[in-house]
């Protein structure tokens, strides 16, 4: 329905003006629904849940609220549950229609009219839950209030009757249950781990709140549904500690911020440990702010001046005869910071960087206050970190001059390129390629299968280094790595930030990393992933990143020749071209190294732009990812056992 015929057939008189303007609103949302929850894509889908998950938590933070679950149901619908005191359901004076309906049925309508509840829900998601409702099938409000059940059904944000007694209660609360409209949604299946890492996530933002997610999807060998339980009673303290369970800890226990500053309430927990890497998470409102913002300038402000002064005063600083910046108080700092704001502006490439000037202030009082008492009682750990700062000093100025040398300038004064690089002929870089490829003669095949007009070729040899165990000097010692670096095109350092990553001159807009389909392959493509993932980090996010999926299995019959890229499929081929109990005809090649495929097979199936399978990487939680990261690729051993152990059956291992 358009907004006009909305428009006239509405006006025939059933409908008050208010009524009017508020259809318009939902039909609006089905009509441009990325423009209201990002795209109709997973995450979209996904999306609807955050919305719903949302109003509860603000529930929740009014002090209504402790008990949150989510199901996930066979056909993919979603309810959530809580305890807190159900949506009013009595008759809304402006709108002439109970309080429910006004809710699920008028754009931001949410919380306009519960000025008690301290509504923090805003900026990416907070576009209420009528917009879910919209872009539902089905909808069903369950609320129990007053000793009553209320309940009101919607399809695609219409009301299908009026809100509806259907029986008695002894409690309060209000449960969600939607159906995603299938005609507004590419996909509709629901990813378990996507919503268990929001829900814990939540639970470490928010602590004290019990969540729960249940999926009745599958059952497993006892009967029993897969089923978890979020609660985190100390909150960020123990989000830090997760994070940087797989590394060694330099202080005890990590420092915990806990102070409403004005009015906005600010908690923050930070720790160091004996890596080189910087891991900052900010939430404003319990959204991921990956493009930082305000809030994480106070807390860099207040950081650096509090460690400054009391390294000053202590002498320390002299003696080691080094000068340090801002950066070297931030190596091996594990830290997240989340705050609450009532009106959060969002800025920024995708509006994920906090505007709001007094988060600034906020932060910055809050943690120097609490940080400068934390040094003067402990004296021990204090000497630690700034040891550590000192450490990171020395070594910043080394990896300055090894970075200079990876970039130095040849006589003609641009830089050369690695004498090992197959290159391409065209220089615009969105057209261009350049495959990171795993040994040389996997290297020589793509070099003479590739279309050469596109695409560049670098082999790497072996082993690339652990980025994750070296400090940053050490990594551009190593040949592969600056190989990587010159051939790209990439630079470091900025007039504000000395490590930060420059891409205006990047060479080529896909960098495919290729490898074997074995063991020693992966583990490659690990170390490369490990790579990107600390220091070109916004490569990934600018979507630049792929990994190529060569075939696993070559399946042959007279002079008919199909791969497969799993073991589903080739079956699936054996059918198609084999006649009943004859399947013994048909060869069988499992493709173990990209070397055993001769350079006509490899541009076919890995690298020709028609047939190829390139997986793009993307950074779905970066605080996920960190720890996956630190965890594979780190010191500790028996989280990387049990990861292992828990996920053999995805991988392809040959035993
Ligand atoms: C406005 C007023 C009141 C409750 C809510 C909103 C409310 C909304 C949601 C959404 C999900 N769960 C919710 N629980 C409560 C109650 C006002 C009162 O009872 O005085």
């Amino acid at each position: 329905m358009s907004e006009l015929t909305a428009k006239t057939s509405l006006s025939a008189n059933t409908y008050s003006e208010d009524s009017i303007r508020a259809l318009e609103g939902l039909e609006a949302v089905r009509m441009r629904p990325s423009m209201y929850i990002g795209d109709v894509g997973a995450r979209g889908l996904h999306h609807l849940i955050w919305e719903v998950v949302d109003n509860s938590i603000d529930e929740a933070l009014g002090g209504h609220c402790d008990l949150i679950k989510v199901t996930i149901h066979p056909n993919n619908a979603i309810s959530v549950e809580d305890n807190g005191r159900g949506i009013p359901t009595g008759m809304h004076s402006q709108f002439n229609k109970s309080a429910l309906e006004v809710v699920m049925t008028i754009l931001h309508a949410g919380g306009k009219f519960d000025k008690d509840t301290y509504k923090v829900s805003g900026g990416l998601h907070g576009v209420g839950v009528s917009c879910v409702n919209a872009l539902s099938s089905l909808l069903v409000a369950t609320v129990h209030r007053e000793g009553k059940v209320f309940q009101q059904k919607y399809s695609t944000g219409n009301p299908q009757g009026a809100v509806e007694v259907v029986g008695q209660s002894d409690r309060t609360g209000t449960t969600i249950y939607f159906e995603p409209d299938a005609t507004i949604f590419a996909t509709t299946e629901y990813k378990y781990e996507t919503v268990s890492k929001r829900l814990r996530e939540l639970s470490y933002l928010n602590k004290g709140i019990r969540l729960t997610l249940t999926d009745l999807r599958e059952t497993d060998e006892q009967g029993r549904h897969l089923y978890e339980e979020f609660f985190s009673e100390g909150g960020l303290k123990e989000f830090v500690e997760h994070l940087d369970s797989t590394r060694q800890p330099l202080l005890p226990a990590p420092i915990h911020v806990e102070k409403t500053d004005g009015d906005i309430p600010v908690e923050v927990a930070l720790i160091y440990n004996n890596s080189y890497s910087e891991n900052v998470f900010s939430y404003v409102n319990n959204i991921n702010t990956h493009e930082g913002g305000t809030h994480v300038s106070g807390f860099r402000r207040a950081l650096t001046r509090t460690l400054k002064s009391y390294a000053d005063k202590s002498g320390m600083l002299e003696k080691a005869k080094v000068e340090i910046t801002g950066d070297d108080f931030r190596e091996g700092l594990t830290a997240v910071i989340s705050i609450k704001v009532a009106e959060p502006q969002f800025e920024g490439q995708t509006k994920t960087k906090l505007g709001n000037s007094d988060a600034i202030g906020a932060v910055d009082n809050a943690v120097s206050e609490i940080l400068g008492y934390y040094l003067e009682e402990n004296p021990r750990e204090a000497k630690l970190i700034i040891q550590k700062v000192i450490l990171a000093a020395q070594a910043r100025q080394a990896a300055r001059k090894a970075r200079e040398m990876v970039q130095r300038k040849n006589v003609m004064g641009g830089t050369s390129l690695p004498g090992k690089l197959a290159d391409c002929s065209d220089t615009n870089p969105e057209r261009c390629e350049l495959y990171l490829v795993e040994g040389d003669s996997a290297g020589g095949s793509a070099k003479q299968g590739r279309d050469r007009s596109f695409q560049a070729i670098l082999p790497l040899r072996g082993k690339i280094l652990n980025v994750e165990k070296a400090q940053e000097y050490k990594i551009y010692d190593n040949e592969e790595i600056k190989n990587m670096i010159t051939a790209m095109g990439v630079t470091f350092g900025t007039e504000e930030d000395s490590k930060a990553l420059n891409l205006t001159k990047l060479r080529y807009h896909k960098i495919i990393i290729m490898t074997d389909a074995d063991v020693d392959g992966s583990h490659i493509r690990t170390l490369i992933l490990t790579f990107f993932f600390r220091y070109m980090r916004e490569l990934i996010e600018q979507g630049y990143l792929y990994v190529a999926l060569p075939p696993l299995y070559l399946v042959k019959k007279g002079k008919e020749e199909r791969y497969a890229w799993s073991d589903a499929e080739r079956d699936a081929i054996i059918r198609e071209i084999a006649p009943e109990g004859k399947e013994d005809s048909v060869g069988i090649q499992r493709y173990k190294g990209l070397g055993e495929m001769n350079p006509e097979q490899l541009w076919d199936t890995t690298m020709n732009p028609d047939n190829r399978n390139l997986k793009r990487i993307t950074i779905e939680s970066a605080a996920n990812a960190d720890y996956l990261f630190s965890m594979l690729m780190g010191d500790e051993v028996p989280p990387r056992r049990e990861f292992i152990e828990k996920n053999a059956k995805y991988a392809n291992i040959d035993i």
